[in-house]
């Protein structure tokens, strides 16, 4: 494929093609292992992804054939938390995994390799995954001296039940893709050399779809378990879609010519 560079940094490639946004993390040394600075450029990438009109899905991926990611680089974690190069602690993970659920388009796993610790999570977190036949599932937290409450823990519980959700965390073993299609983890197993084919055909089906269906569907399903915060991004897209209504318009057009708005004018739906 002819990926474009949108973007040079230095731990992520930031492509796209043709509606399609695709974010590498770039660190195959460390089998992609985020770092502070790997994070925010993620975040960077991933605010580029929610303006731009012309991008409607976004893959999330790592560099090579081992690895998609191997969660927080313990080289350089230290007294609370990963250490950027300025020297201060971050988990700016976290602002991530809020990035990828907020952005009113798909975000896709490509698990091309191991997804473990932080690298596990950040698939857990995106709408879809699609993985190939050798990528290897698993917590790693507890074995390490970690954990994540957050999306890593409730939402993996979304996916493949309370029972499931503990083991994967309590006991930190290693599950194999068609594990964990088996247990609604992965979307579709296929090849590593299909993987990409594979999710290029996931994300040109997603393409012909309606944008804002999509968008209202990815809200309220997300809406169901984020509290206020889910209810408030559901409602701020209703916003969005009323002002799109003759009726909004009314209101804006009275106020500026100095008149009663005439709202009786609008169907009052059963
Ligand atoms: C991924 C895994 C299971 C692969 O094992 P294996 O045996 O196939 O490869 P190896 O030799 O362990 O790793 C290859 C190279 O990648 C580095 C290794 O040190 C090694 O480097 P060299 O010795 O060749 O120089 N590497 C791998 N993972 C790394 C990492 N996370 N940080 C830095 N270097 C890493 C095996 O490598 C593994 O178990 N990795 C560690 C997984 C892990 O514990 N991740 C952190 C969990 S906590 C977390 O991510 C987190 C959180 O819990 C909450 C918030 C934010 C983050």
């Amino acid at each position: 494929y002819n990926w474009i560079t949108e973007k040079e940094y230095s731990d992520i490639k930031f492509e796209s093609l043709d509606g399609i946004a695709k974010i590498t993390i770039n660190r195959p040394k460390v089998y992609n292992a985020f770092r502070p600075e790997t994070v925010l450029e993620m975040i960077e990438a991933f605010d580029i992804c929610r303006e731009r009109q012309d991008i409607g899905v976004v893959i999330l991926t790592g560099e090579g054939d081992k690895a998609f990611c191997s969660g927080g680089d313990q080289n350089v974690k230290g007294h609370g938390g990963y250490i950027d190069e300025q020297g201060v602690p971050r988990l700016n993970v976290l602002d991530l995994h809020k990035r990828i659920r907020s952005l009113p388009k798909p975000v896709i796993a490509m698990v091309n390799g191991y997804a473990i610790g932080g690298g596990h999570v950040l698939h857990v977190v995106c709408d879809l995954t699609i993985a190939s036949e050798n990528a290897i599932f698993g917590q790693a937290g507890p074995k390490v001296g970690s954990f994540d409450g957050g999306f890593g823990s409730s939402y993996l519980a979304r996916h493949v039940g309370q029972k499931k959700a503990r083991e994967i965390w309590f006991l930190c073993r290693q599950y194999s893709a068609k594990e964990a299609e088996d247990m609604g983890l992965v979307n579709k197993v296929v090849p590593l050399d299909k993987l990409e084919d594979e999710t290029i055909d996931w994300c040109r089906t997603i393409l012909k779809r309606s944008p804002m269906a999509i968008r209202m569907i990815k809200r309220a399903m997300n809406a169901e378990l984020d509290g206020q915060t889910g209810i408030m991004e559901l409602a701020g897209d209703a916003t969005l879609m009323f002002y799109l209504m003759e009726e909004a318009q009314e209101g804006r057009k009275a106020f500026l010519e100095k008149r009663d708005p005439d709202f009786k004018q609008f169907p009052k739906f059963p």
